[in-house]
Order: structure tokens, then sequence, then C-alpha cells
């Protein structure tokens, strides 16, 4: 039932942190992987690290906010390696300023990547999964796409688009056998949060370290390693009736109000 022997894997975004844990598991599972990023020496690096681990990885330069170079990719996926049974949107950006600081430009671009790309990463797969009879699409979501917090208005905001374009795409097409559910990860540790683990000069942790372990039941942060399991069931059959669901793996923050200091 969890076995993704045969089918084709496509992560958007898995040079490293959660994108790369998730295709290494889709990978353990049986999957064939196909990433991108935008950096080609990010992606050169990555395809060794694939490699060190005996994964079968294609590696692409390309955009997902390009619509153009993402349906030439699609193209060229179809033609050398076979259509996509499974689409994870991962890539993504953040950018931490605060709201009457933030030029519309940088708000915009948040959007772009985190909203705009796996709309058009979805739209360009879809018509194939239709043709094969049913898919799986999963987009990576986050706490913001439930909270909001000081300085990440772009991010929260495109976020909580991504759960709804989530819930869209499993009503307008489960009929057709297509499963598209989110996975919201709680706090990870991946080089976008180091800048809220950095020691202080100090020696001290930083404080939003200290605030994410008190807020977390399962006091630590998490590992990209902590999505594997769900992934793989997103991705399986073990979840053909699961549909627009975002399923958070948040070692429990959502439940709770926080630890009194
Ligand atoms: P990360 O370490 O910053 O990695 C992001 C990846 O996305 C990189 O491989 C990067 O490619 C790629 N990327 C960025 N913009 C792209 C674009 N326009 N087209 C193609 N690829 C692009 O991020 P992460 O922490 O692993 O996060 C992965 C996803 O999970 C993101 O959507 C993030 O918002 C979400 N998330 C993260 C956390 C967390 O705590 N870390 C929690 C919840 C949700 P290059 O290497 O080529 O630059
Ligand atoms: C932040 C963080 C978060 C996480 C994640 C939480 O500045 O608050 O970067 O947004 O990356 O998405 O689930």
């Amino acid at each position: 039932m969890f076995s993704l022997k045969g089918k084709i894997a496509l992560v958007t975004g898995a040079n490293y942190g959660i994108g790369f844990a998730i295709a290494k598991g889709l990978a353990s599972a049986g999957a064939k992987i196909v990433y991108n990023g935008i950096s080609k020496t990010e992606v050169d690096n990555a395809k060794v690290e694939y490699d060190k681990l005996g994964i079968d990885a294609t590696g692409y330069v390309c955009d997902c906010t390009d619509e153009d170079a993402v349906e030439k990719m699609i193209d060229d996926i179809r033609a050398n390696i076979g259509t996509i049974d499974i689409l994870v949107n991962n890539a993504g950006i953040i950018k931490r300023i605060p709201m009457i600081e933030m030029s519309a430009k940088d708000f915009r671009q948040v959007i772009d990547v985190d909203l705009n790309a796996p709309f058009i990463m979805a739209k360009a797969v879809i018509p194939d999964m239709i043709l094969k009879g049913g898919g799986k699409i999963i987009n990576i979501c986050s706490m913001m796409s439930e909270l909001g917090r000081e300085t990440v208005s772009a991010y929260a905001s495109a976020k909580g688009g991504l759960k709804m374009l989530t819930k869209n795409i499993a009503s307008e097409y489960g009929k057709y056998n297509i499963q598209c559910n989110g996975i919201g990860p709680g706090y990870i540790e991946t080089p976008q949060t180091a800048p809220l683990r950095e020691i202080q000069p100090d020696g001290k942790p930083h404080p939003f370290d200290s605030f994410i372990k008190a807020k977390t039941p399962a006091e630590r942060w998490g590992t990209p390693e902590d999505l594997i399991g769900p992934a793989i069931f997103l991705a399986s059959d073990a979840s053909n009736f699961v549909n627009g669901h975002i399923l958070y793996v948040d070692g429990g923050i959502l439940a709770y109000i926080g630890k009194q200091p």
C-alpha cells in the first residue's frame, strides 16, 4: 500500500533541506526522482548527494515561477523519463520584513514563488495525470497557513493561499482520481530557518530558538526527515481517499498554547 515502485516523482526545490529529504524518502519507497532548483551549482551538488545514496535522480535547472521554462522541463521529463505520477510543490522562499517596510516588489516575489509557482507546476502536470487515470500532488504549506507572526506577511499570505489552492485542486480534479493534499511542517532545521537558530555573540541560543521549543510540545525543532513518513503516505495508495487535507507535521504546535514562561 505504501509502495511507490514504478512511480515518477517530481520534487521542486529538492537540492537540500525539506525537498531533498522528501525526495530521498519517496525514492526509498521505490519512486524514480526528478528534482529542480534555480542554482546550477546546487542542482549539481545535489546530484552528487543522490548518487552517493544510490538514488536514481535527474536534476533540472528550472525556475518554477517561469511558466515557459516549467513547460519545457515537463516536456523533457515526459520525453526522456515518463509522465509524472507524484508532484511535490516544495520550492519556496521567505522574506522576513515588517509589513509596513516591505516593498510591493518583495511581497510579489514571495507570492510568485510560494503560490503562483505551485499553480504553474500543478497546471503543467494535471493533464497527463488525467490521461493516465490519476496522480498525487503534495503542496508544502506551513504553520503560516494557519498562524501569523511579525515580519512574514507575504509568506503567510502565500502559504494561506497555497492551503486553499490545495483544496481547490482536490475539488476540481478529484473526479479524475487526483489527490491533492498539503503537508504543513512545523519549525524545521533547514537553511531557510538557520537565521532563527544562530548562536548569539554572547554564546546563548537565539531567542527564537527558545521560543519555538517552548511552543512545541515535542520541545525540539523538526528535522527534514520528520516529513518523510507523511510524504510517503500522501504519495502512495495508502491515501487514495484523502483529498484536500493539510497534514500538519509540527510536533504539536497547532494544538498547544505554549509553555508558561
Ligand atoms: P530551503 O532550505 O531554503 O530550500 C529551498 C529550495 O527551494 C532550494 O533548493 C531552492 O533552490 C528552491 N527554490 C527556491 N526558489 C525556487 C524557484 N523559484 N524555483 C525552483 N526552486 C526554487 O527551504 P526549506 O526550509 O527546505 O523549505 C522547503 C519548503 O518547505 C518551502 O516551501 C518552505 O516554505 C516550506 N517550509 C519550511 C519550513 C521550515 O521550517 N524550514 C517549515 C514549513 C514550511 P536553490 O538551491 O537552487 O536555491
Ligand atoms: C518564520 C519561519 C516559518 C517557517 C515555517 C513554519 O520565519 O516564522 O521561517 O515561516 O519556515 O514555514 O511552518
